[in-house]
């Protein structure tokens, strides 16, 4: 028996997804948000990303953790490790084996929105772990925050560079909610990719064998099969682009020609330009500067900013 914790049903997730495509696929300029990617086939397609030779951010992060795992668990002596948009856990097992190791972890809680992906990561834990207290819960991190266990000294990861998925107001705000879901003193574990040559970025997100294509693609697919849709998907071609400005990767899908799309579950009906574009990630890097002021904006304080030797990334200890 799998210990999950619902808090986002099957219903739940069909009424926010038909909400998000009716907002933003009616919007000018269209857009869809990035959490619909990852239905089965979408996380295994993530999950090839991160062995992409051209994909730096998950291999870069887990190498800063590996070096840096036993001097988490010293700083911060955390009791219980919260894990948010876990997916797949294998970067936690570096945090779980440490935390144990130095011998104050007991227990241990990841929060995903896929309760699929979230069933099967408790089981290999639970199994792994014997002695940890393991319970999953089904939630949105930008919206399930308050469920979080209570616990003493707790720790909050949030890696991979997921929240460079959120604008900087909803950044604000997933930031002043976690704050006000910690006591003082507690910890946010956070990877965040790296601002850098475009030229290091942008094939990050446009690789040369086209499994980011497909990832963005899929999103395509996963409004058909929930929505009774009928996007032609292969009219639709990958676009990454670097925004100097706002210092974000950018993904979109571009109609090759003009489509008209139906959505049955919505009755809505949407026209596509020929070389009309939809938005469906930004996928912001960060410089320390501004990462430290968000941080202060919600009463965070930065207390460790580690990088990879090339700087590509940084994983940040951070207290309440
Ligand atoms: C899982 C959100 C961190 O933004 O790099 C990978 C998702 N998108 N390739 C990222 C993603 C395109 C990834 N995150």
């Amino acid at each position: 028996m799998t210990a999950l914790e619902i808090h986002l049903d099957d219903q739940d997730l069909a009424r926010s997804l038909r909400t998000d495509v009716v907002t933003g696929l009616t919007a000018t300029p269209k857009w869809l948000p990035p959490k619909w990617f990852y239905d089965a086939r979408g996380s295994d397609l993530f999950e090839d990303i991160t062995r992409l030779p051209e994909y730096y951010p998950t291999r870069t992060e887990r190498a800063i953790l590996t070096e840096r795992a036993a001097e988490i668990a010293r700083v911060t002596d955390a009791k219980a490790l919260v894990e948010l948009g876990s997916g797949s856990s294998e970067k936690t097992c570096l945090l779980l084996d440490a935390l144990l190791a130095h011998g104050t972890l007991g227990a241990f809680t990841p929060l995903d929105v896929s309760s699929a992906a979230l069933g099967e990561a408790v089981d290999r834990l639970t199994e792994r772990y014997p002695g940890l207290a393991v319970r999953g819960v089904v939630g949105d991190l930008t919206r399930h925050l308050a469920h979080i266990p209570d616990g003493d000294n707790r720790m909050v990861a949030f890696l991979g560079g997921t929240i460079g998925n959120l604008v900087p107001d909803e950044r604000a705000e997933f930031l002043s909610n976690l704050r006000a879901a910690l006591r003082p003193g507690e910890w946010l574990l956070l990877g965040t990719d790296l601002v850098k040559d475009p030229a290091i970025v942008v094939p990050a997100y446009d690789d040369a064998a086209g499994v980011t294509a497909d990832f963005n693609r899929n999103v395509l697919r996963v409004v058909n099969h929930r929505l009774g849709a009928d996007f032609d998907v292969d009219a639709f071609a990958h676009v990454a682009l670097w925004d100097a400005e706002n210092e974000w990767i950018e993904m979109r899908l571009r109609a090759t020609t003009a489509q008209r799309v139906h959505i049955r579950d919505l009755d809505l009906t949407v026209d596509f330009a020929a070389g009309e574009e939809l938005r469906t990630e930004i996928s912001a890097k960060f410089r320390r500067e501004g990462l430290e002021a968000e941080l202060g904006a919600a009463r965070f304080a930065l207390r460790h900013f580690w990088t990879d030797p090339a700087g590509l990334f940084a994983v940040s200890l951070i207290q309440a």
